[in-house]
């Protein structure tokens, strides 16, 4: 099934959609119609019980470069601009819809992805870089500061000193370095890109997908959790996935030695 939009592609196929922001020429920057299409594909997706991964990504050289920094909606002009405006109408929501979707999501980042873009890139659950690629902090650049949770996620993944380096900075980090860093999942050779992304992809559509909800869910928990409230959050999980018919496949396939067959359900 494919989806016909202006600014992205939508794209699936057994089990995984794939989101390709599509403004190549604008390294597939941020305007309001993009955000309103991306808004809709990740409902189309969030609401698909036979789509069980998804993966975001970039058409051509870039990731994403951020806000669009020609539209009108943000450019700077005689009439003073609310950018907390665009955060709360699209920023904010594209990062909690991409966090609080019930399916895993890879970020495949194929190219630079810089400002919100980068941050976008590490909304996703699983970051694969191609190693050409790179993630830059670019917002102090033009006077801003970071968003799209950049602030939550960079010092969470790499602690604060390196965090506050990239986003004073903003330096271009290298996808081999942020590997190294623990900012994302993992780096590979841009001949091996696509191929990595599907595998990955195609292991996580066939796998327990009520699992990898909950999954997402205790972990993005954790940080705010009280050690008790976690394990009880564990407990209630654990509880509901051991009435699933993937628990009961699981557990089936491996006492039978053969490989499950998982429905997502
Ligand atoms: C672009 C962009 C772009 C328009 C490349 N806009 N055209 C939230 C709320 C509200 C308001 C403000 O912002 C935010 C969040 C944000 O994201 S703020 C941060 C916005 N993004 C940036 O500041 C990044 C700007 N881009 C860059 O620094 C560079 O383009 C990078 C480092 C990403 C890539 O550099 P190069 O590989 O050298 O490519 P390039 O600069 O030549 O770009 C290629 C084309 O894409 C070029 O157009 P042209 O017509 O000259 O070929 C750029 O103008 C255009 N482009 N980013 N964000």
């Amino acid at each position: 099934m494919t989806r016909s939009y202006r600014h992205i592609r939508l794209d699936v196929e057994a089990g995984v959609a794939t989101l390709t922001l599509n403004r190549p020429e604008r390294l597939n920057s941020f305007n309001v119609e993009m955000h309103e299409e991306v808004a809709d594909a990740l409902a189309v997706v969030r609401d698909d019980d036979a789509t069980r991964v998804l993966v975001l990504t970039g058409a051509g050289r870039g990731f994403c470069a951020g806000q669009d920094l020609s539209d009108r909606a943000v450019a700077p002009s005689d009439t003073p601009r609310d950018l907390g405006e665009s955060i709360d109408l699209y920023y904010g929501p594209l990062v909690k819809a991409l966090r609080s979707l019930p399916k895993p999501v890879i970020g495949a980042v194929n190219g630079v992805a810089a400002g919100a873009g980068a941050n976008i890139a590490l909304a996703c659950d699983v970051v694969i870089a191609a190693r050409s690629a790179s993630f830059i902090q670019a917002f102090s650049k033009i006077g801003l500061m970071p968003d799209s949770a950049g602030t939550f996620f960079l010092p969470q993944l790499v602690g604060p000193a390196r965090a506050m380096g990239l986003a004073l900075l903003a330096e271009k980090l290298p996808a081999e370095q942020a590997e190294a860093w623990g900012l994302i999942w993992r780096c590979v050779d841009d001949a091996d890109f696509a191929a990595t992304v599907e595998s990955v992809a195609r292991q996580l559509a066939s796998g327990p997908t009520l699992a990898y909800a909950r999954i997402k869910e205790a972990i993005y928990s954790a940080k705010l959790n009280t050690l008790s409230a976690q394990l009880d959050l564990e407990r209630d999980s654990q509880r509901e996935l051991g009435y699933s018919a993937d628990y009961r496949e699981g557990v089936a396939a491996f006492m039978a030695k053969r490989a499950p067959q998982f429905t997502g359900k």
